[in-house]
């Protein structure tokens, strides 16, 4: 019974945690306000090389292991014809001018903004607070890939497209890193109590 009664601490931290996290994972996602802006970036969408993009580097390595989420920001023109066109990180003015998602990951046939080669869903918000899969940036076209792993290197952000040669403008891209949750440091601190209690 003595043992049952330090442990109610755990417990309770247990329970907090899968209310917060099953929270967060209904919500989307929210910048936490401790993220640490570690990189600014422009990404160009013109090239002198038709065909070929210009690929661009953070300035700052990633650390292996560590969380990021990285923002997009901005339009660029991708395309004239009956005026200007415009596309940012995830979605495109179609001939009608309209705008449609590029959400074909698995092919590169449409303009989008690549990540060390890859496509990502960038998650859009119509607030300018919460970013959720599939949603258009309207009024800020501030877009996040809210979950980004380092690995000890540099990223390389490109603007894909199949004719650069009538764009112009580039997309702003920001790395924040993510702390550890609070509530994980909580857990350790709450296990570390218990322990001590034991002795
Ligand atoms: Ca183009």
């Amino acid at each position: 019974m003595r043992v049952y009664s330090k442990s109610i601490p755990v417990i309770i931290l247990l329970v907090v945690l899968c209310v917060v996290y099953s929270g967060r994972a209904l919500a989307g996602f929210i910048l936490p306000d401790d993220a640490i802006l570690v990189d600014t970036i422009q990404v160009s969408s013109y090239s002198s090389s038709a065909n070929e993009g210009v690929p661009v580097f953070s300035n700052v390595t990633l650390e292996q292991g560590k969380e990021y989420a990285i923002k997009s920001e901005g339009t660029f023109v991708v395309w004239v014809y009956d005026g200007d066109h415009y596309c940012d990180a995830e979605w495109y003015q179609c001939e009608t001018f309209s705008w449609v998602e590029y959400n074909t990951p698995e092919s590169l046939t449409d303009a989008d903004l690549l990540i060390n080669g890859d496509r990502y869903n960038w998650w859009g918000t119509t607030d300018g607070i919460e970013f959720t899969e599939h949603v258009f940036s309207e009024s800020t076209h501030e877009y996040f890939v809210p979950s980004f792993t380092g690995q000890e290197q540099k990223v390389e952000f490109l603007i894909y497209d199949s004719w650069y040669l009538d764009n112009s403008g580039s997309l702003t891209v920001e790395i924040f890193q993510i702390p550890e949750p609070a509530t994980i440091l909580m857990f350790g601190l709450g296990v570390t109590l218990l322990r001590k209690r034991n002795h």
